[in-house]
């Protein structure tokens, strides 16, 4: 791509319109299949995230204080302009994240416009006063959102944060992923479009280290709503914690699925791999410890090794392309890091491995990797990898399932497979985690996301997502 194709971002989103970051600096945006640059973002300071909270602060009180009608109209709005730009938003997630297009269309388009829609519906019949007693109990936005989220999905991390706070009255500043920020520019041209009052939205791009942080310590924002690494949610949550804000934070996850005895293993190893290759593995909730009984251990490596085939890696823009590339170089390090440290540790490779895949000699990709005889304290088993790698584990009875599933510092998701639906529930209420798929399970946007332990605090989607972005207050009579 020659240097003419680059496109230059100098601006932000703040206060309702696009205005010249103060700082002047830029940050590059690579497409990771190809390593070129495709762009560049403004690097947003301190600065600018001073001026997008005030934007944020002189809106929130009249936003604040729209009614259910008011809100719904705009957001409306922003719905259908997410679904009317869907195959942009795909070609744009495909060019800064390498998502393949199917992938790109279906789930990084397409979820987005769904879950807008969920909150919508929610708001339309949300009741935000009761009656307790002598008291009428009021449910009020929580004020100036800062939300930061990831690169993994990037409009879906963004939608999940946004349309539940604006929903709530709250009024948002967005600091996304430097990585992926052309997508969020995406979905602020369409909330620019649905016409919110000015300073209801605004968006700060930048780094985490200098934006990010800046907006999760100003005195000016009321709650900090963060997905990302546990390392930084620590971080967030420290800040959060002196400034007294409210904090929900999305954090990392190690994720098992259990096979019990009884089973469909041939149909639970094979969605399992499809989980954790899906998006490179780039996934929090992804199934990345598949824990099989030892007398079918064999079976189920054979049979996750010949799943592990159908994602061999390739260019994200052909139709036929299951899997892409990880997100940058450090990426792609890391997780080839992984790799070695679980042979080292005595992991044995059953599909993939640390070397580049054939025939792509450019582009961070990593080949989808099977580690068998992983033992539950070894370094895949206990630390989110974040990439193409599927682990299997084998134990002996239910107890010992069980104690493994619940045996890292995480608690995001999972999934139990069983002959009969009772046996897996009752597994599933003893793993400590917040969300488990029964056999396979289906996605419900209404139903609630979230982790146990260092997975995170607070739930998102559905009421529960909407209710993190409101606080209470009483009067008495
Ligand atoms: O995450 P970071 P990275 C995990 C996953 C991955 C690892 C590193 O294991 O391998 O994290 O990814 C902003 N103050 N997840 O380095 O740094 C940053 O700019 C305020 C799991 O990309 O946590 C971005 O907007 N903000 C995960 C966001 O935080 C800061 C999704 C996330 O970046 C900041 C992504 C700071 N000091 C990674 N430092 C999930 N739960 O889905 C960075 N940021």
């Amino acid at each position: 791509m020659s240097d003419q194709a680059v496109r230059q971002h100098a601006d932000q989103y703040i206060d309702g319109g696009w205005r010249p970051t103060l700082g002047g600096g830029a940050l590059e945006v690579r497409n990771p299949a190809t390593e070129q640059v495709i762009a560049t973002v403004a690097a947003g300071t301190a600065a600018d995230v001073d001026a997008a909270v005030a934007a944020a602060r002189r809106a929130a009180r009249a936003w604040g204080l729209t009614t259910r009608e008011e809100r719904l109209a705009p957001l409306g709005r922003l719905r259908d302009g997410l679904a009317a730009r869907q195959a942009e938003i795909a070609d744009t997630v495909v060019a800064e994240l390498g998502s393949p297009i199917g992938f790109a269309t279906a789930v990084q388009a397409g979820l987005p416009v769904a879950i807008a829609s969920s909150y919508l519906e929610l708001l339309a019949g949300y009741e935000f006063q009761e009656k307790v007693g002598n008291s009428t109990v009021y449910s009020e936005p929580a004020g100036v959102v800062a939300a930061i989220t990831p690169w993994n999905y990037p409009l879906h991390q963004v939608v999940a944060k946004v349309v539940p706070a604006l929903a709530a009255g709250c009024t948002v500043v967005l600091k996304p992923a430097e990585d992926t920020p052309l997508t969020a520019r995406l979905f602020a041209e369409v909330v620019d479009a649905a016409g919110f009052p000015p300073g209801v939205f605004n968006l700060v791009t930048g780094t985490g280290v200098e934006a990010g942080a800046a907006l999760a310590a100003h005195p000016g924002v009321d709650l900090v709503s963060f997905t990302g690494s546990t390392a930084v949610g620590r971080s967030i949550a420290e800040a959060a914690g002196r400034g007294v804000k409210k904090v929900a934070l999305e954090l990392g996850g190690k994720s098992a699925n259990v096979v019990l005895p009884g089973a469909d293993l041939a149909r639970a190893v094979n969605v399992n791999a499809a989980n954790v290759f899906t998006n490179t593995g780039q996934t929090c909730t992804a199934w990345t410890r598949l824990l099989v009984h030892q007398d079918q251990y064999e079976e189920a490596v054979a049979i996750a090794a010949k799943a592990a085939e159908k994602f061999h890696p390739g260019d994200p823009t052909a139709p036929e392309t299951r899997m892409g590339p990880v997100v940058n170089a450090k990426q792609r390090e890391r997780v080839r890091g992984y790799i070695r440290a679980g042979v080292e540790q005595g992991a044995r490779l059953a599909a993939g491995g640390a070397d580049a895949p054939d025939g792509l000699p450019t582009g961070y990709f990593v080949l989808p990797t099977v580690l068998a005889d992983v033992t539950p304290e070894m370094t895949v088993a206990q630390e989110e990898i974040f990439g193409p790698v599927l682990s299997i584990i084998a134990y002996r009875d239910e107890e010992h399932a069980l104690e493994i599933a619940n045996g890292t510092e995480y608690g995001l998701a999972g999934g139990v497979w069983a002959a009969d639906e009772q046996t897996a529930v009752a597994f599933a209420r003893r793993m400590d985690t917040g969300q488990v798929d029964i056999n396979g399970g289906r996605f419900n946007p209404l139903a609630p996301f979230g982790g146990y332990k260092s997975s995170g605090i607070g739930r998102e989607l559905g009421r529960y997502g909407l209710e993190e972005f409101l606080q209470t207050k009483s009067l008495q009579f």
